[in-house]
Order: structure tokens, then C-alpha cells, then sequence
């Protein structure tokens, strides 16, 4: 499905034709994958700008973990986190910025540092999260995540069918994003990777992605290093670059249009090819 083009700072998003790379840069010390290596500001704009230099379109600063289990952390200590980072990153480079974060407040004090996008994992569970995001006017994902990170990847989760409900999620958090003002042109939406699912839910998300379209919207998809790949492998994070890769493919050929990855350069090589292949068979197809 060709969406309509969205604007993102200077890059004009055109889907179908493109996958988009989203560099993951959390500025934090207990993310899952990179906890800590980019903890200090000065590290985390050099990691920021080496992104870049591989070809990131995006890059999605964060400054609270999400790993199952996290607590959070106060919108202070995160401001105190993403701000400088955006501040200097907006100053060396026009790359797009996305803020990854739960808070209205943070989102707000990003975008006026210079962030282009809001990055919201919890789909406005913060009631004023819409409003910043309709009168900002950037494009905003909404992901879907069952419950909230402290929890859920507790207990058993069990979806009828996890597909149908992560979609019906997304289509009522659309809705919910248009009634605060939001522009449906600039919702991006997302399956939410390892956010309350099983690796079977995770796989079956990915298979089925096309069922996502379906709601008429881009799809971002974030299987970068996840705990799916590592128990598919039995590998640590720092051992699931290929893991990575077949998952970017996966998700590319089942039609993502951005995906959120930590190795931007790799990812880069594998979602050209997946998208090439992805192509080619639209063509046949016509
Ligand atoms: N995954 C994470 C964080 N933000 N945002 C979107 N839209 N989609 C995702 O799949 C997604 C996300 C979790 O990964 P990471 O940032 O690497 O880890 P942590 O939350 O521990 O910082």
C-alpha cells in the first residue's frame, strides 16, 4: 500500500518504494542491549553521529529503558538524559530526531530542542500526549504494548488472536490520536516487538504484518537484538546480528516501512535487499 508522504524535519517519507532505518540511541544506563555504552552525553551524540554517517534516516533518542521490568524513570531525570543529546545532535546534522518517550512533557522539551518525531510506546497513555503531538503537527507512532513494562512480560500472556487484537489496539489508539487533533496522515503504527508477547506472538506478528496494513497506515517494526531472537539462538544480545538481520528481512518482505535498528550499517545492506526482493515480487504480481 503507497501511503501519502509524511514530512519529517527535511525528509519527505515516501512508502512502498522505501524502508526507512530508525538508529536506536538510548541515552540510558539499563537498556537491555546497549545499557550504559551510551550513558554519557558526549558518547551518546558520537554514537548519534557514527549512526548517521552509516546512513540512518532517523534516529531515536530515548532516555527511559523499556526492558521488561524496568520501573521508569521521572520526566526530570530524563529530560536530563535526551535534551542535551537532541540539542547537539540538532546542531551537527538535519537528520531527523525522534523522541522516544512515554511522558507529554519530555515530548514537548524534545521537540523544542529539535526533535522532529514522537516516538510513543505506550500509544498516549499520558492524556496529554496527543495534545502535544496535534498542535506540534510531527508524525507520532503508536505501539502497542500489553499492560506496562514492569509488567508485561509477567505471567502467562495469552492473546485468542494476537494479531486481530494488537490490530484492534492500533485501529481504537488511531481513533483516540484523531480526537486530540492528530492528523491521521502523520500516525505511524507499530506491532510492538517483545512488549507483552511470546516468541510465538512476536513470529506471528511478523509473519502476519501484512494484516497491520490493513489499518492504512505505515508500520515501524523493532525486532533489533529483542529476547525472541536470543532465545530462538540461545544468544546474549551482543551475539544477535544475524538473528537481527533475518528479522529486518522478515518484516521488510512482509512490508515494514521503517524498522528501528540498533546496527544501523548491517541492517541498512539487509532491508535494501529484502525490500528489492519485495519489489520484484509486486511487480510479477501486477
Ligand atoms: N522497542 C524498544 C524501545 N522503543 N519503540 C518502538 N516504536 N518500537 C519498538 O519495538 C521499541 C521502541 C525497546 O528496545 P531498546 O530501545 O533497544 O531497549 P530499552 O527499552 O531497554 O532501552
Amino acid at each position: 500500500m503507497n501511503h501519502t508522504p509524511i514530512q519529517c524535519g527535511p525528509l519527505r517519507m515516501e512508502f512502498g518504494a522505501h524502508v526507512y532505518l530508525m538508529g536506536v540511541l538510548n541515552v540510558t544506563p539499563d537498556s537491555f542491549s546497549d545499557g550504559g555504552r551510551h550513558f554519557a552525553t558526549d558518547t551518546a551524540i558520537e554514537a548519534g553521529l557514527r549512526m548517521i554517517g552509516e546512513g540512518a534516516d532517523i534516529i531515536d533518542v530515548g532516555g527511559e529503558s523499556t526492558r521488561p521490568g524496568s520501573e521508569g524513570v521521572p520526566a526530570e531525570e530524563e529530560l536530563r538524559r535526551v535534551i542535551p543529546v537532541i540539542e547537539e545532535l540538532r546542531r551537527r546534522s538535519p537528520v531527523p530526531i525522534s523522541i522516544d518517550t512515554q511522558k507529554a512533557a519530555v515530548a514537548e522539551a524534545a521537540l523544542r530542542a529539535g526533535a522532529n518525531m514522537i516516538n510513543d510506546v505506550s500509544a498516549l497513555r499520558d492524556p496529554r500526549m496527543g495534545q502535544v503531538a496535534a498542535r506540534s503537527g510531527v508524525p507520532l507512532v503508536l505501539m502497542h504494548m500489553r499492560g506496562e513494562p514492569r509488567t508485561m512480560q509477567q505471567g502467562e500472556i495469552v492473546y485468542d488472536d494476537v494479531v486481530a487484537e494488537v490490530a484492534e489496539f492500533l485501529s481504537q489508539a488511531i481513533e483516540r490520536a484523531v480526537s486530540c487533533g492528530v492528523s491521521r496522515e502523520r500516525i505511524i503504527v507499530d506491532p510492538g516487538i517483545g512488549f507483552g508477547k511470546t516468541v510465538e506472538h512476536n513470529l506471528e506478528l511478523i509473519d502476519r504484518l501484512g494484516e497491520l496494513k490493513r489499518l492504512g497506515r505505515p508500520v515501524l517494526v523493532g525486532p533489533s537484538r529483542k529476547s525472541f531472537i536470543g532465545k530462538i539462538l540461545d544468544r546474549p544480545p551482543g551475539e544477535r546480528l544475524f538473528g537481527t538481520a533475518a528479522a529486518v528481512a522478515a518484516a521488510v518482505l512482509r512490508g515494514a516501512d521503517i524498522v528501528r535498528v540498533h546496527d544501523v550499517c548491517e541492517m541498512q545492506q539487509v532491508a535494501r535487499v529484502a525490500l528489492a526482493v519485495r519489489q520484484r515480487s509486486l511487480e510479477r504480481s501486477r
